[in-house]
């Protein structure tokens, strides 16, 4: 009988304590799915420790990458990292849950000019993650010309010394700009137009990679290429050697959204991730790691002046860019474009 009290008091107790937490009804699994070199495992560690909720990390290199995967799924994936375009999209298409923002208060660390962009006016759906440029980066001890843009990039003295990300709405919007057409500007009219610079470009390549292009130009294997400002600012803390230039035709300014998609099985945890993720103590985390513009300002007081000062997380002067709208069905007609030159 005595032991019976013991296993009742017990229970309660257990019970209570865990009434008083706000993670007590939460699931305890999450299934995040986020781009590759984006998010430590020390953030994802910490969130487990705090909640017990463990999540499961899967990632992919591109946006299309991740539709793919994402939508014949049903119910698989708690919170996906897509760029502003694909969050039109997927908005368009009711594939995103509204957030909850009762339980995501940190949300009023993202500074104002991150927030209600035109692809997510109200933020229903969508909180910035990371922001940042697609860019040059050059090996200056390599390469000693004076590089401003994508026509110095791609010269047949650089065959094989060139590494590109591997994304073909990234590359065509490279060609577009070259052409003086509008990045967003993406008809089989205009795709006709860009297709002899692409022609001429992509046999110059040697490194296609979306994952860590930073490699290539880290060991040497290639002496310039075109990649994410995260991917750069890695390579400048590690030598200064490595600069980054924003292309003079134009460039892509993305911003990296987490959102929760339509059916997601444990959508309060999914709030609980997003809430945790946007502290300023555990957003510096990530801004030490992958080191984009944060969008977090309370993060970004917390960074030193050197992480400030790297000009590829953080971009003085007023270079030309412009965030990608949703170009519907002609999304294929840009991967089909990039499928055909590849194989030639
Ligand atoms: C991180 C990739 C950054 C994605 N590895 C840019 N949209």
């Amino acid at each position: 009988m005595k032991r019976m009290h013991i296993i009742t008091a017990l229970v309660c107790a257990v019970f209570i304590t865990l009434g008083g937490n706000s993670f007590a009804a939460q699931s305890k699994t999450l299934n995040l799915f986020c781009w590759s070199e984006y998010i430590p495992q020390a953030v994802l560690d910490g969130f487990t420790k705090e909640t017990g909720t463990k999540v499961n990390y899967e990632t992919y290199g591109s946006n299309e990458e991740m539709l793919a995967k994402l939508l014949p799924s049903k119910g698989k994936y708690d919170l996906i990292v897509p760029s502003e375009y694909v969050v039109e999209a997927l908005i368009k298409r009711n594939k995103l849950e509204p957030l909850d923002m009762s339980k995501i208060p940190n949300f009023k660390n993202i500074g104002s000019e991150f927030k209600g962009f035109p692809f997510d006016p109200e933020n229903k759906y969508s909180v910035p993650y990371m922001t940042g440029s697609v860019g040059i980066v050059v090996n200056t001890e390599k390469v000693k010309d004076d590089i401003k843009g994508y026509k110095d990039v791609f010269q047949p003295k650089f065959k094989n010394r060139i590494v590109v990300l591997n994304d073909n709405r990234e590359i065509v919007s490279w060609a577009l700009s070259m052409a003086g057409i509008d990045i967003n500007d993406v008809t089989p009219a205009t795709i006709e137009k860009i297709k002899p610079i692409l022609k001429e470009w992509l046999p110059l390549v040697k490194v296609y990679d979306s994952d860590s292009p930073k490699t290539a130009l880290l060991n040497g294997d290639v002496d310039l290429g075109i990649v994410w400002g995260g991917e750069a600012a890695i390579l400048y803390n590690q030598d200064k050697k490595f600069k980054y230039i924003l292309p003079v035709e134009g460039a892509h300014r993305f911003i990296d959204c987490i959102a929760v998609p339509a059916g997601a099985p444990h959508p309060d945890a999914a709030m609980a991730f997003i809430n945790y993720i946007l502290r300023p103590e555990v957003s510096k985390l990530i801004s030490e790691a992958f080191p984009y513009t944060n969008p977090n300002v309370a993060a970004r007081e917390l960074l030193s002046a050197a992480e400030l000062a790297n000009p590829a997380s953080y971009p003085t002067g007023n270079p030309k860019l412009e965030i990608f709208r949703d170009i519907g069905k002609n999304a294929t007609s840009v991967d089909k474009l990039m499928t055909d030159l590849k194989s030639h």
